[in-house]
């Protein structure tokens, strides 16, 4: 079905003794205000009609209905509320059928449950997704999903936010029919035909039996509340969720649902509803660089990636997986065999966790080929290179892709600092030159920087983007700059967390208020993860450049000197047991740090949890300002969404600079010029920052403002 651009969004049409009902409110049929009053009238129209013996619900365009208008969230509140369209469609004397194709999301799957039968055509996508929103589904969802189709399939779908297809929701008892064709309006007519010759009754999901067995019910309960409290830390929403179902099964359902909507209040109006909302957009606005808008992208049909390491495995393997035939270049058999190996480790390892078949491997596999010559690029579209983090060996492969690639091929480096500029001006097609910075493991990371170099032509930035979505990526159009956005702001807030450890914080400290924060892992675990070796390399590298006047500090070199890198040497910060990946503090850790503090004349002092997080992100902030103000980032979502998708910014905080704006901008400028008394070459605020804090603005108002 098609939509017009200025139709109803909700449009009603006899058919015969049939009222269709249509939602038409593009581009994903979101339940806006307009379109509840439309559902409510239409509902309204159903009983007045006497001739209308049923109503059909469907949706135009690609979807049934994605949800809520989540750009309603926040705003003063508009009758009539979701519940009551729910309740309304639920209370029809009338028969009420949905005929679901694409999406039934949120609170268009809460309209469906409201119905009284469901059917659903392939390719439909069902859940109630609100948990990655910080929400519950509060439009009865709650109450009606355990009733229907019982409390621990219910449980399972609102708590991982799932989508399932038409042939599960069958199986669940989450609709009654599949249809047999794609055709969502003819198998919706059918059906409602045969409801109607059938005089199927009025059957409501209030009156459904699936909490019959109380049981069984409270069993799931307790099972959900104890595996809820474990795995979602510092979240508001799936604890609730546990508490409404329990309410619908030990409420009556009028009771269930004003307890739902006051659990689902609580939801909205907080602050992790705004981050996680914030962060959905936001992964949404990133996929719209200026050039995505300007240019056409080049076809992409075939790519060669240069490397086996296990960055060059991992792109292989993200690329494989996007159905492209992959072509990898080595420098002898012996690597060229070992890349392969890499590439085969990461499939074994989805065979080994059940997430892939050999027959899928084998499919996958008969797509990529290996070779010691460039000249086995002739006909790659793309090409993207993930060497050897060193210029020179950097530009002698590009030298050779300049060499055997066909005019047209986008030729991309791996790049994590470097600077692309002069790579692309090593060559005689500059224009076809971009970095495409993964991170690791590439094949599993949602963060893809696309960096923009000078001279590259718009059409192969749109190529990047296009080629992004093919892999499931979250692009983030980034600047050429040393470490881009993310490596740049993260050697910056490493360097704040190194100068709380030579003040006198521990490192387990650190990590532990870091991780309370919300992130997966505090910065040191990181380093002992990644290997304390990678860093090390580089500021050897870098030190004949580095500012000899700026602090630094040698506690992490004083462990690398001892070949202390991390889990892969069983030492790092942490000592590791064998065959342990969590590891305990290190007492001759601690000693080393107090050797290097007493050798830098620093008298150690107690930090306070909420002390070094306000430091760290400040840092990190301070930092993502600068980004952004140097045009690194086009605004400041980019920069949240590359720390959420790269780096480990909780989604419920919703990235630094959406975080800076919750705890408020002047306060962050006044620690930051607090710092900077102590180490005024470290902590300048910056221009941005200051800027934004002299007119009363926040970062959010760039975000509307680009
Ligand atoms: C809820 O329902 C609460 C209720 O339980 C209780 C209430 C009382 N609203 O993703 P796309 C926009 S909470 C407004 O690129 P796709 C999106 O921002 C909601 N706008 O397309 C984008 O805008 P733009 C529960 C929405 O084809 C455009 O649509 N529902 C909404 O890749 C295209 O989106 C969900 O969480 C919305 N609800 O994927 C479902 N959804 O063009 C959220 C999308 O300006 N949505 N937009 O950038 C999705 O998962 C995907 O959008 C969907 C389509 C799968 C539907």
């Amino acid at each position: 079905m098609t939509s017009t651009p200025d139709a109803a969004p909700v449009n009603c049409e006899l058919r015969g003794n049939l009222l269709l009902v249509t939602v038409d409110n593009p581009p994903v049929n979101a339940l806006g205000v307009e379109v509840r009053r439309g559902l409510v009238a239409a509902i309204e129209a159903a009983e007045a009609y006497a001739v209308a013996k049923a109503v059909l619900i469907v949706g135009a365009g690609r979807n049934f209905i994605a949800g809520a208008d989540i750009r309603e969230f926040g705003k003063p509140p508009q009758m009539p509320t979701l519940p009551d369209v729910c309740n309304r469609i639920e209370a029809c004397s009338k028969p009420v059928i949905v005929a679901i194709h694409g999406a039934a999301l949120g609170g268009g799957l809460e309209i469906a449950l409201a119905a009284h039968y469901r059917l659903a055509v392939a390719g439909a996508k069902l859940g109630l997704p609100e948990v990655l929103l910080g929400l519950l589904p509060g439009a009865g969802g709650t109450q009606r999903a355990p009733r229907l189709i019982g409390a621990e399939a219910a449980l399972s779908l609102m708590l991982s936010g799932k989508h399932i297809g038409a042939q599960d929701a069958l199986k669940m008892g989450l609709v009654d029919r599949v249809g047999q064709s794609d055709d969502v309006l003819t198998e919706g007519l059918t059906y409602a035909q045969q409801l109607l010759s059938e005089h199927a009754p009025v059957r409501r999901t209030r009156d459904a039996q699936g909490l019959a067995d109380t049981d069984a019910g409270a069993a799931a309960i307790a099972v959900a509340r104890a595996d809820t409290a474990k795995k979602s830390r510092g979240l508001l929403s799936p604890l609730k969720i546990v508490d409404c179902v329990n309410a619908a099964l030990t409420l009556p359902f009028e009771d269930g649902l004003r307890f739902e909507r006051a659990r689902f209040i609580e939801c909205l109006d907080s602050p992790q509803r705004a981050a996680l909302v914030h962060a959905f957009q936001a992964e949404r606005q990133v996929q719209k660089a200026p050039e995505t808008r300007s240019a056409q992208p080049r076809p992409i049909a075939s790519a060669g990636v240069v490397g086996g390491g296990t960055m060059g495995a991992g792109i292989a393997v993200a690329l494989l997986d996007a159905g492209l035939p992959v072509t990898m270049i080595e420098r002898d058999d012996a690597s060229l065999a070992r890349g392969r190996a890499h590439v085969d480790k990461v499939y074994d390892g989805l065979i080994a966790k059940g997430r892939l078949t050999h027959d899928a491997k084998a499919k996958k596999l008969a797509r990529f080929a290996g070779s010691t010559s460039y000249d086995a690029l002739a006909e790659a579209d793309v090409v993207i290179e993930a060497v050897f983090e060193d210029m020179a060996v950097k530009q002698a492969v590009f030298a050779e892709l300049d060499r055997v690639c066909k005019p047209g091929a986008v030729l991309a480096t791996n790049t994590s600092y470097l600077d692309i500029d002069a790579i692309a001006a090593g060559i005689a097609r500059p224009q076809d030159v971009i970095g495409l910075h993964f991170f690791s493991p590439a094949h599993v990371m949602k963060l893809l920087e696309v960096v923009v170099p000078a001279r590259v032509s718009a059409d192969v930035v749109a190529t990047a983007f296009d080629l992004a979505k093919k892999l499931r990526k979250v692009p983030v159009r980034a600047g050429v700059c040393d470490g881009f956005i993310g490596n740049r702001m993260l050697a910056v807030y490493r360097a704040a967390a190194d100068h709380l450890m030579e003040e006198g914080a521990s490192p387990y400290q650190i990590d532990k208020a870091v991780r309370e924060l919300g992130f997966p892992m505090g910065p040191y675990q990181v380093i002992d993860l990644a290997g304390g070796d990678i860093g090390w390399a580089t500021r050897k590298r870098r030190a004949s450049t580095r500012d000899p006047n700026a602090r630094y500090v040698q506690i992490p070199d004083r462990l690398c000197e001892r070949g202390w890198f991390g889990q892969k040497t069983s030492r790092g910060f942490y000592r590791y047991e064998a065959g342990q990946r969590a590891g305990t503090p290190d007492p001759e850790v601690e000693a080393i740090i107090d050797a290097e503090r007493e050798r830098a004349g620093i008298t150690p002092r107690a930090f306070s949890d909420e002390q070094i997080v306000r430091r760290y992100m400040a840092a990190m902030i301070n930092e993502g300002a600068n980004v952004i103000h140097e045009r690194i980032a086009l605004r400041p979502l980019d920069v949240d969404v590359t720390l959420m998708n790269g780096f480990g910014f909780p989604a419920w905080r919703g990235g630094p600079m959406h975080y800076a704006d919750t705890i408020g901008l002047p306060a962050l400028l006044a620690d930051i010029r607090e710092f900077e008394k102590r180490d005024p070459l470290f902590w300048k605020p910056s221009p941005l920052l200051v800027e934004l804090v002299e007119r009363g603005e926040t970062f959010a108002s760039l975000n509307r403002a680009m």
